[in-house]
């Protein structure tokens, strides 16, 4: 798979990716991330990428032209499945959105700023719109770290089987059992004893059961959301 991240604020995407599950799966060659920066496709004297709402009001508007360039030049390197516009009014992000994602081989996030981007990016520009919840974040740059962790880590190779994603809450309708590590009672606070029992069979049925009844108790409406 081959992401390609378009933003005006590069330096705030740099750390995400550079550190543990993200950076392995950089190093492995199972995803290649490109952080392009905005900038230097304007065209400008001052190399901006913004200007002032037609019609007035606060608040600058990405503009049409370094955003069309940025993603023609791409474009013509290589075939996307989707160019993402990640944005609060767009899709809720989902277990089954990122699934979906995860399939893809080329795909193109653009990270909206300000007040937004000139609608006509978005009219002939953008194949889908994404958002990470509902509130407002001062960019997309994290909403885009957020949706590329949630589908990189889902590409065969990038997790253990031990860690599978497979096994991850959500991604059978539950969120996760409770888990407990060394030492086995820490002041006077107990691991529960089934999880010391050796037996197999029974830590399983154990495990099943705490992940029914935290769903039920605080995501009743997983999946019916
Ligand atoms: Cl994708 N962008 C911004 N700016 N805010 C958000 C978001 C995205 N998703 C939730 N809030």
């Amino acid at each position: 798979m081959r992401l390609d991240i378009i933003t005006c604020l590069p330096r705030l995407l740099e750390s995400p990716f550079s550190d543990s599950i993200l950076k392995r799966a950089q190093d492995k060659k199972l995803v290649e991330v490109i952080i392009h920066d905005l900038r230097p496709f304007s065209t400008n004297k001052h190399r901006t990428t913004d200007d002032y709402a037609f019609g007035g009001g606060a608040g600058m508007v990405m503009m049409i032209e370094p955003i069309d360039r940025c993603i023609s030049s791409l474009k013509e390197q290589r075939t996307y499945d989707d160019v993402i516009y990640m944005s609060p009014d767009g899709e809720l992000l989902t277990q089954a959105l990122a699934n979906q994602f995860s399939l893809k081989k080329n795909l193109i996030l653009l990270c909206g700023h300000y007040k937004g981007v000139d609608e006509r990016v978005r009219e002939h520009l953008i194949t889908r719109e994404v958002s990470i919840g509902d509130y407002v974040l001062s960019g997309g740059e994290l909403a885009a770290a957020v949706l590329s962790d949630a589908i990189i880590r889902l590409l065969p190779g990038v997790l253990s089987d031990e860690t599978s994603a497979l096994t991850d809450s959500f991604q059978d309708g539950l969120v996760a059992p409770p888990v407990y590590t060394r030492p086995a009672e820490y002041n006077g606070w107990k691991v529960p004893d089934v999880l010391l029992s050796g037996h197999e069979a029974k830590i399983q049925d154990w495990r099943h059961e705490q992940s029914l009844t935290r769903t039920q108790k605080r995501r009743p409406n997983l999946n019916k959301e």
